[in-house]
């Protein structure tokens, strides 16, 4: 397989993705890199590196090692909000938020053949996301989180909504924990990105484990 051929594999492989998972080494409770081997290890079908408040320099360093890491396991690798970076570290793709840099700036960086995925909290921004090309979307935040706590939670109506009206895979994010994974999947959110649930947690195997059992057994 050529490159090209590869990376539409990768974005086709994101419909398959059930289990997001997202590290910000402020959160982690293990040193970041070891976290993100566990969580691979764990069964992560895809992982993000968000840090809101390290330097260019330093993000560029770790998302080095990131790509390393996810390559030698063929995990897709997305960047948060660092539209260059992504593109110097060959990332398999890129996160934006509402108030990053637009849908369309984003892909003349990154390019076509990398996914994109946009954050949402309404239906609106789900629908424009879609219209101008996002690749996929996050939606939420579904409950409460402390990790995004700027945000005020928009509740399960909301996934349900983008359930009925959006046709490119949608993320649920946001306070999703082992207790509430039910009712995010019971409201037909099947694909979920976990972050603080995960990341924090005293064996980050077992729960990344136990997360990706629930998501793959349920059945509607
Ligand atoms: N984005 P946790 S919620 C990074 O709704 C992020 O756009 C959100 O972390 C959104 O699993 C969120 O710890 C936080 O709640 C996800």
């Amino acid at each position: 397989m050529n490159y090209q051929q590869i990376t539409k594999v990768i974005k086709q492989r994101f419909y398959n993705v059930r289990l997001y998972v997202i590290l910000s080494s402020n959160l982690a409770k293990k040193p970041i890199l070891e976290t993100l081997e566990k969580v691979i290890q764990g069964g992560a079908d895809a992982v993000q590196l968000r840090e809101k408040t390290m330097s260019d320099s330093k993000f560029l360093i770790l998302a080095k090692e990131f790509r390393k890491i996810t390559s030698q396991f063929k995990t897709p690798f997305i960047v948060n909000d660092r539209a260059e970076i992504a593109k110097e570290v060959d990332a398999d793709g890129l996160h934006i938020g509402q108030s990053d840099i637009s849908i369309q700036i984003a892909r003349s960086i990154i390019g076509h053949e990398k996914i994109l995925g946009v954050s949402t909290h309404n239906i609106n921004q789900a629908r424009i996301a879609q219209q101008e090309g996002a690749d996929y979307i996050s939606a939420g935040p579904i409950f409460y989180t402390a990790t995004k706590n700027y945000e005020p939670a928009v509740g399960l109506d909301y996934l349900k909504q983008v359930k009925c009206e959006i046709t490119i895979p949608f993320i649920a994010i946001g306070g999703i924990n082992l207790e509430n994974l039910g009712e995010v999947l019971n409201a037909g959110g099947t694909q979920v990105a976990i972050c603080s649930a995960i990341i924090c947690s005293d064996n980050i195997i077992q729960t990344t484990q136990c997360f990706k059992t629930k998501l793959i057994t349920h059945t509607v």
